[in-house]
């Protein structure tokens, strides 16, 4: 979202009146129940119900919450360099920053995916895009770190990402912008958007044994915008519903020239029958470039491919298995409820919502009852599709999540609000402001058939008056809502890293980490690992310095090294032979330009430094380990290029 759209909305809002101010929420007007606090608090060492992934947005990363208490436990680096723990700046991971663009240290991150069983998450990984860089990741859960990261080919704003089936065969991603693709000629003119752009659809195989990422096939589809994509589940589990917007093909002034149709479209694809023809041949082999990193957990180190071909089937011979459904007007997300039934079209400038019914699509496909086809795309018509619309729900509907009663809960960017509605009868239950303009919701579970309830969170762009001022930046912010009643409740707001899209939350009893995933030394099978203190030392290959040190309580081995030249590549691969679980060590050198690393126990981690001046420069362990941890040092030499200091350690 981009902020001065936002603002201006705001303003326009606020002028009518529609929004309601924090400071009246603390003058009582919006009612905050007493045990409010009671529901959230968790008391110090008692645990969450649930974890709650976060998608970072422009930070690129995923945080962890715990609901209901909303406390920050974690922020897990995907696809953004982070100093912290020295993700992307180690050696060890630095590849998995890597793409067919080169090394790429930042993305915006817009949707979590937990991986589904029988539609049921089953705790194994998290998935997560990147919006700007097209890819995908792949975080293991049993140790919260990135494991895989997948480089999409022909795509640009890879924002419909990462849908995933509902046995998580397929992570399912769809292109926001049109462009002409890898293998075309790009060097065109962009008023040739309708002949030379191209919309992508990709489908990335999950290995069911190690969950490894593979990309199976694309869809080559017409230049509309691709926006986003839910699956379907029980009788729809074949299928993937995307909303395009700008089917007018606006290259320019999209706000005005892709608002110019009443209805864009739901596109519906059956997943399984696409693959079939992938599988069947009835494709072609299209040249591209596209990275593939893996984070190998026994060496502990990153490898990177770059791959060169993909599958692409053209829609415009291949269609049997791809309908346009017409939704009012620019829709945004589009949501399957727990069912499969129903499918929900969130018209962005639309009055109403509609909502269609899976069972009716099935019949009109049977009975080839089409309105006609337009790009070669069968059109089903609007009413033969169509289920119920709520009337007048709000203005500016974003997105639609459900509890496992039959009611949906649709955000309300415009008008600033959560409204919840019955999807049998499509009629207002029940309305609740959020302050200010949510863009998703999250019921959690509620991407399963069988959602947990009990909780919903809006996640809020704007938090003007609602914390404590921090200039003119301000944090964006979650609100946590009690729905197990017939009323809607707000518990709590909380602030949140970078600005969060999509979020999933799983059972704290779902996922066993910490300690019984630590790297035990014996299967640490890093090249640069060494097993006790005696073994630290330092060796010269030409210009490249190899230092083999050890970190314990409260000893860097070796602490005092010399016969380092200007000129030379140091690398520093550092050992925690620990054993006790929760005991790192960090470490860093003055004047690096690499960030630190932190070391877990039983890891090695390697440090690249190249000296810039001739001096004596200390090293240390960054991280509070022990009464000691201030003992926790060494001095580097750093001799002129061409002196004869011999090495020493
Ligand atoms: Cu609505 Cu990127 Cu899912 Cu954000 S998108 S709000
Ligand atoms: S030392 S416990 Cu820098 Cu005072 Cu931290
Ligand atoms: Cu090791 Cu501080």
């Amino acid at each position: 979202m981009r902020k001065l759209f936002v603002y201006s909305l705001v303003t326009l809002i606020a002028a009518g009146g529609v929004l309601q101010s924090c400071k009246l929420k603390k003058a009582g007007h919006i009612a905050v129940d007493d045990d409010a606090a009671k529901q959230v608090y968790v008391a110090p060492g008692h645990y969450d119900e649930y974890y709650n992934f976060v998608s970072g947005g422009f930070s690129g990363q995923v945080s962890v919450y715990g609901i209901p208490s909303g406390r920050l436990l974690k922020v897990i680096p995907v696809f953004s360099q982070n100093g912290e723990n020295g993700y992307g700046y180690d050696e060890n991971t630095k590849p998995m920053l890597n793409t067919s663009f080169g090394f790429v240290p930042w993305d915006d991150s817009h949707h979590t995916q937990l991986s589904e069983t029988d539609a049921m998450y089953d705790g194994r990984w998290l998935f997560i895009n990147a919006n700007n860089t097209p890819r995908i990741a792949r975080i293991d859960l049993k140790n919260f770190q990135t494991a895989e990261i997948i480089e999409l080919p022909n795509t640009a704003g890879n924002h419909a990402s990462p849908f995933i089936t509902c046995n998580t065969e397929y992570i399912v991603a769809g292109s926001r912008f049109s462009v002409p693709t890898d293998y075309q000629n790009g060097d065109v003119p962009i008023k040739d958007y309708k002949k030379d752009f191209h919309g992508t659809i990709s489908y990335i195989k999950v290995d069911k044994k190690t969950g490894g990422l593979s990309l199976d096939f694309q869809l080559a589809l017409p230049p509309y915008n691709y926006d986003l994509s839910h699956s379907g589940k029980n009788a729809s589990a074949d299928w993937s519903f995307f909303t395009c917007y700008n089917t007018e093909e606006a290259h320019t002034l999209l706000e005005v020239n892709a608002s110019q149709h009443d209805k864009d479209y739901i596109l519906a694809i059956n997943w399984k029958k696409a693959a079939e023809h992938a599988a069947k041949g009835d494709f072609d082999w299209k040249p591209c470039k596209y990275a593939h990193n893996v984070m190998n957990e026994a060496t502990e180190q990153a490898t990177s491919e770059i791959l060169n071909k993909v599958k692409v089937i053209d829609t415009k011979k291949y269609n049997d298995f791809l309908y346009l459904i017409p939704c009012p007007k620019s829709p945004h997300g589009v949501d399957v409820d727990p069912t499969g039934e129903y499918i929900v079209g969130n018209g962005k400038l639309s009055a109403n919502l509609p909502v269609f019914s899976f069972s009716k699509i099935e019949k009109a496909i049977k009975n080839h009852k089409f309105a006609g086809k337009v790009d070669g795309i069968n059109v089903i018509k609007y009413e033969d599709a169509l289920h119920g619309e709520v009337q007048s729900p709000g203005l500016g509907s974003l997105h639609t999540e459900f509890d496992a009663d039959g009611n949906a809960y649709t955000s309300f960017f415009i008008s600033s609000e959560i409204v919840k509605w019955s999807l049998k009868d499509c009629k207002i239950e029940d309305r609740i402001p959020t302050y200010y303009s949510v863009g998703h919701l999250s019921v959690l579970g509620a991407d399963t058939k069988k959602p947990y309830g009990k909780y919903m969170i809006a996640y809020n762009k704007i938090t003007k008056d609602c914390f404590l001022p921090t200039g003119p930046e301000l944090c964006q912010a979650a609100q946590l809502y009690d729905i197990s009643g017939n009323k809607m409740k707000l518990l709590l707001e909380f602030p949140l890293v970078g600005e969060p899209h999509y979020a999933s939350a799983i059972a704290a009893d779902m996922l066993k980490p910490n300690m019984q995933y630590f790297t035990r030394l014996a299967d640490n099978h890093n090249p640069y690992k060494i097993s006790t203190a005696q073994q630290a030392r330092m060796e010269r290959h030409g210009n490249r310095v190899d230092v083999y040190m050890a970190a314990i309580r409260s000893r860097l081995v070796p602490d005092n090294i010399e016969g380092i030249k200007l000129g030379d590549e140091v690398y520093f691969h550092v050992t925690n032979i620990e054993q006790e679980w929760d005991i790192p060590h960090g470490f860093a050198v003055k004047g690096n330009n690499n960030a630190e690393i932190l070391v877990m126990p039983g890891e090695t981690r390697t440090l690249k430094w190249i000296p810039n001046r001739v001096g004596i420069l200390p090293y240390y362990c960054t991280d509070f380990c022990s009464a000691l941890h201030q003992e926790m040092q060494g001095y580097a030499r750093v001799s002129p290029k061409g002196s004869n200091t011999p090495l020493k350690f």
